[in-house]
């Protein structure tokens, strides 16, 4: 039994697995810990991971990269249009107007299939077909955690759930990737404070190929929380690439009269060596050469930098480095002699120069005790562990936070009044539940929306909207009381989780709007499966909240909130059980979240798939039921040359010379796209000739080994 933690990058993935012995980043085929996030399209098959990567330059229209980017994103969002005009791939417009794949498959139909969603998830499944191949171990590739930027909003993070579904993937927690690096950190460290002691806080920092993310956590004995992060979703290593090729690009148009830019083979070579590049200037400061061969118009074409250049070129790129490490810092409210120590990951980090940025900052020595390249999805299996029930894990409990601030908006009786109460702040620890009471006459929407659009990188505020059903007045005219649960959950997704209205009921003579309060109106997420140090700490944030909102927030249906204190609850509680019973009704609530992907596209996405997964399986088959027929051919006639001689007459010999050459021939043409049955009797014609000679040879080769054994035992 094992549970995994899958960190799928812009540009790698890493998968770690949890078993009883410890946690294990996996090997794919290559024996390569490291598998490229990129899937090529053939007319026929997928091939997926490094077998794509080496089609970047050669399929450079059907090879996919460089799409985590586009997940849970309209095709008319500003970052597809972004993204859009660098990849050397076709995007289209879905007729949902989601972001698709353009393809081109047989018959030269052009059909416009494969979403964005459908990519990440065949790669799942890919990876768990290969790993079980491989290992020969039974796998529960089902449970998961999944890793995301924290940064990723609603719509993304659902769509990240989405395709972990359709790939058939329990995924228990989407984890924030400085998260699960900070439990790959803590958990191990036998020397962190006792709880009732200042915590120890630790900045970490990822920097990706795509993305560049930073936060801040606190350590105490058995649990982490996150204080803040902030973040550059645009900076990371391709940005570095990217200058050297427009260096190169620029140097090149004047000494060879060449550009690039026009030809998307050229160009894709030029970021892979320009990566190369990137990756010596970190190892090497003096001059290194930049040689291509063949590279445009049968031109070999050189060049050199050093690493004080690259640092020149990318000076603004550099630059912002800075600016989210002082974000985090303010949002937490740390002073620098707070932080004990900076850990990085991230490969783009080996970048002298970022390094020295953050050094600069801190005025302090970065630690690099984690393993940069594994720590994420390290994290991931190792929240899987806690998770699961079938691990026994030391204890360990993470309280992560909400990453932007979220606000609801409701009419009010009013004409066009609007209420509007802001339900979690930036940074507000999560997973987390909260209760707001309305009193309202009849069904009413609240809309739920990103308060500040110019924290989120994403072009749309809203979250969703919800319609809570089935309310009506009291018997005695009044307004009902109406409880809303709203929630953060584990994944950071949002929701109102339920409604209630409070009835009263056999209250003689009472016309008075007694609430029945049990519960305090901001509470703790009380889940099961939250352990108990979880719980613990989320009752430290509850206080918090106190602090911030009044205990109960009553908010009528004008829309102002009536606030009352919890000893003026308790007394009313009091009347009202003196006066007579109530009773809680849950009440349907009808969510219509942005950018959803319906039951229906989900299920269509899921046949598709198994349609692919089929024909990878019929396309293999009849690959080796061709490649079958064609080691026989090369079998047949080496051993028609050599051991097989003396068993044929040299007319016989010459006629499956003949008959071998054909074949040969056969399979070069006619017979070089044929269905698999073709091919098996192909196998069958030719072992028709060979199984004859080959019985002669093998009665040739028993004879005097029986003979021998015989004459033993005489
Ligand atoms: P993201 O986190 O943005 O989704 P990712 O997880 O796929 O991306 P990583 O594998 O962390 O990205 O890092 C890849 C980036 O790090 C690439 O840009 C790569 O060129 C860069 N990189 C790796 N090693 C070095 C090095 N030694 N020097 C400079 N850059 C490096
Ligand atoms: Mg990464
Ligand atoms: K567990």
């Amino acid at each position: 039994m094992s549970v995994v933690g899958i960190d799928l990058g812009f540009l790698n993935c890493y998968i770690a697995v949890a078993r009883s012995g410890g946690i294990e980043t996996i090997a794919n085929e290559y024996s390569d810990r490291c598998t490229p996030a990129c899937i090529s399209l053939g007319s026929r098959t997928r091939a997926i991971g490094n077998a794509a990567k080496s089609q970047i330059v050669t399929n450079v229209r059907n090879t996919i990269h460089g799409f985590k980017k586009l997940h849970g994103r309209s095709f008319d969002d500003p970052i597809v249009q972004t993204e859009r005009i660098r990849l050397p791939y076709e995007l289209q417009k879905m007729p949902n107007g989601s972001t698709g794949v353009k393809e081109k498959i047989l018959l030269l139909e052009e059909l416009y299939i494969t979403v964005i969603d459908q990519l990440t998830k065949s790669y799942l499944c890919w990876f768990f077909e290969n790993w079980q191949n491989t290992s020969h171990e039974p796998l529960s590739p089902e449970i998961c955690v999944l890793r995301i930027p924290s940064f990723f909003t609603d719509a993304e993070r659902r769509s990240v759930m989405a395709a972990a579904q359709v790939a058939g993937l329990n995924c228990l927690r989407l984890m924030n990737e400085t998260t699960a690096v900070a439990l790959a950190y803590g958990i191990y460290k036998q020397d962190l404070p006792p709880l009732d002691e200042k915590p120890r806080n630790v900045i970490f920092i990822d920097m990706g190929h795509s993305a560049y993310q930073v936060s801040v956590c606190a350590f105490n004995k058995g649990k982490l929380k996150v204080l803040a992060a902030a973040f550059d979703p645009y900076l990371g290593g391709r940005n570095f690439d990217e200058a050297l090729v427009d260096y190169f690009c620029d140097e090149f148009k004047t000494k060879y009269k060449i550009n690039v830019k026009e030809n998307s083979r050229a160009l894709l070579r030029l970021y892979q060596e320009c990566e190369k590049l990137k990756k010596l200037m970190s190892a090497n400061a003096s001059d290194l050469p930049l040689n291509i061969e063949c590279f445009m118009n049968d031109l070999d074409v050189s060049s050199k930098m050093n690493r004080a250049q690259f640092e020149q070129l990318c000076a603004s790129l550099l630059a912002r480095v800075e600016p989210p490490l002082k974000a985090v810092m303010e949002q937490a409210n740390l002073q620098r002699e707070d932080i004990s120590n900076i850990e990085i990951v991230g490969g783009a980090t080996r970048i002298p120069a970022v390094k020295e940025q953050i050094t600069k900052f801190f005025l302090k020595d970065i630690s690099t005790t984690l393993n940069a390249d594994e720590a994420v999805a390290r994290g991931c299996a190792l929240q899987c562990a806690i998770l699961s029930p079938a691990f026994k894990v030391r204890e360990f409990s993470i309280t992560d936070i909400v990453p932007y601030s979220i606000t609801l908006r409701w009419k009010t009786s009013f004409e066009d009044g609007t209420g509007e109460c802001e339900v979690f702040c930036k940074n507000h620890p999560a997973p987390f539940s909260k209760v707001i009471t309305f009193h309202k006459k009849e069904p009413f929407e609240l809309e739920a929306f990103y308060t500040n659009l110019h924290e989120v990188p994403y072009p749309d505020p809203r979250i969703g909207s919800f319609t809570i059903q089935n309310v009506f007045p009291q018997s005695d005219g009044d307004s009902s009381k109406v409880k809303v649960k709203v929630r953060v959950n584990i994944h950071g997704i949002f929701s109102v989780a339920s409604a209630s209205v409070i009835e009263k009921q056999n209250l003689e003579g009472d016309h008075s709007d007694i609430p029945m309060e049990t519960e305090t109106s901001i509470k703790s997420e009380n889940k099961d499966d939250v352990d108990k140090m979880q719980v613990d700490q989320e009752e430290g944030a509850h206080q918090k909240c106190h602090a911030e909102h009044t205990p109960e927030e009553e908010i009528d249906h004008t829309g102002a909130k009536a606030k009352s204190t919890p000893s003026d609850k308790q007394e009313r509680l009091n009347q009202t059980i003196k006066k007579g019973k109530v009773k809680s009704i849950d009440l349907p609530i009808q969510s219509t979240l942005c950018r959803q992907l319906g039951q229906d596209v989900l299920n269509s996405y899921i046949e598709n798939e198994g349609k692919m997964i089929m024909q990878d399986k019929l396309e293999k088959e009849r690959n080796d039921a061709k490649n079958a027929v064609e080691e026989y051919v090369y079998d047949f006639r080496d051993k028609l040359g050599t051991v097989y001689e003396k068993f044929i007459t040299p007319e016989d010999l010459n006629k499956l010379s003949a008959i071998l050459e054909d074949t040969e021939n056969w399979l070069y043409e006619e017979g070089e796209d044929q269905p698999k049955q073709v091919y098996v009797d192909k196998l069958q014609e030719l072992k028709k000739y060979g199984q004859p000679i080959q019985m002669k040879y093998m009665e040739h080769e028993e004879r005097p080994k029986a003979l021998n054994d015989l004459g033993k035992k005489i």
